[in-house]
């Protein structure tokens, strides 16, 4: 079954799948086929959902260290990005990027970034640059409550409205930067970041997909307007750890009572409350079988030979300089 990712059935269809994968990411993260760990994007996925949805295939992500839900949402196939996780060479960027790291230009995704605050950079100057090459992209950017504070992201921001770039701003605000509560780092407000450069900003129920679908929409035709940057700040919840180490050492940084309020408002329960029940089971049946086939692609995948470990890490065809050995 095929529906439009921004009906409610293909909002239903994302979130739904970004969970299971979640949430068989981390089964092999326990078994060991994911080394590492992951940052579990679970109880967010409505974010991701929705804003991907107001998208067009030809426009641009960036996204985070808590990225795969928008590299899924975007249209990566979930077969490659699990083969990507698990370090084998048909993943999305032959296994070299794993977890924090997955691109996949193909359908306009130019890379979830390690680096907090960085990414916003990134889409801003990726839209500055199909703007000046005729060939003009919304670019929508991912960052958590924890970026806000960052020059760099701050910088994207003044250059964007400046020069009208068409981007959209996303924050993740769930709340925390690791262990910190937003309230002991962020001074002032969130949206009073993007308003001091002249951004329009609004808070988003983040655990709503067609409210963050709806609130982007109108992002992206602000920016196909020409009208410049938007801002939005998605308040949404992070149901499970800050990366999956926390399952071996229980930070005790929330306590039982405020993770059942946490998870009170469960995205794929609120926009699973949309559909019919038979609909509803039929996208669960749909995305067991893709997930199933997707786990599977990624075991049998060889690893990379490791004779081949040094490639991909230097753009080919550089002229070396004069008087230097390589
Ligand atoms: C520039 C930079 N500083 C610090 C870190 C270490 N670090 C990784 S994730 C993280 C917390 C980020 O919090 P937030 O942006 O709110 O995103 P969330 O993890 O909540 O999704 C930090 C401090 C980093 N990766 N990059």
């Amino acid at each position: 079954m095929t529906s439009a990712v921004d009906t409610a059935v293909g909002l239903y269809r994302t979130v739904r799948l970004i969970r299971r994968f979640e949430e068989r990411a981390i089964e092999l993260v326990r078994s060991g086929d994911i080394v590492g760990g992951i940052h579990p994007y679970l109880g967010q996925e409505a974010v991701a959902a929705g804003v991907c949805a107001a998208l067009g295939a030809d426009d641009l992500v960036t996204g985070t260290h808590r990225g795969h839900g928008h590299v899924l949402a975007k249209g990566a196939d979930p077969a490659r990005m699990m083969a990507e996780l698990t370090g084998r060479v048909t993943g999305l960027n032959k296994g070299r990027g794993g977890s924090m790291h997955a691109a996949d230009f193909g359908v306009g995704i130019l890379g979830a970034n390690a680096i907090v605050g960085a990414a916003g950079a990134i889409a801003a100057g990726a839209a500055w640059a199909r703007q000046r090459l005729g060939t003009p992209a919304v670019a929508a950017t991912f960052f958590g409550d924890g970026a806000v504070n960052e020059g760099m992201l701050l910088e994207a921001f003044n250059l964007a409205a400046l020069w009208r770039v068409p981007v959209v701003f996303v924050c993740e605000n769930n709340g925390y930067a690791t262990t910190m509560r937003v309230e002991e780092a962020v001074a002032g407000s969130i949206i009073g970041r993007a308003e001091a450069f002249g951004i329009p900003a609004s808070v988003v129920d983040g655990q709503d997909a067609e409210a963050v679908l709806s609130a982007t929409s109108a992002a992206v035709a602000r920016a196909q307007a020409g009208e410049g940057p938007s801002f939005l700040e998605c308040r949404t919840q992070r149901f499970d750890a800050h990366h999956t180490f926390e399952h071996k050492v229980r930070l005790r940084y929330r306590t039982d009572e405020e993770l059942a309020a946490i998870r009170s408002r469960d995205p794929v329960d609120i926009q699973g409350a949309r559909l019919d029940d038979p609909v509803r089971a039929r996208v669960d049946e749909e995305v067991e079988s893709v997930l199933a086939a997707a786990v599977a692609f990624a075991l049998e995948s060889p690893f990379p030979d490791p004779v081949t470990a040094l490639d991909h890490l230097y753009a080919s065809g550089l002229t070396p300089r004069p008087g230097s050995d390589v």
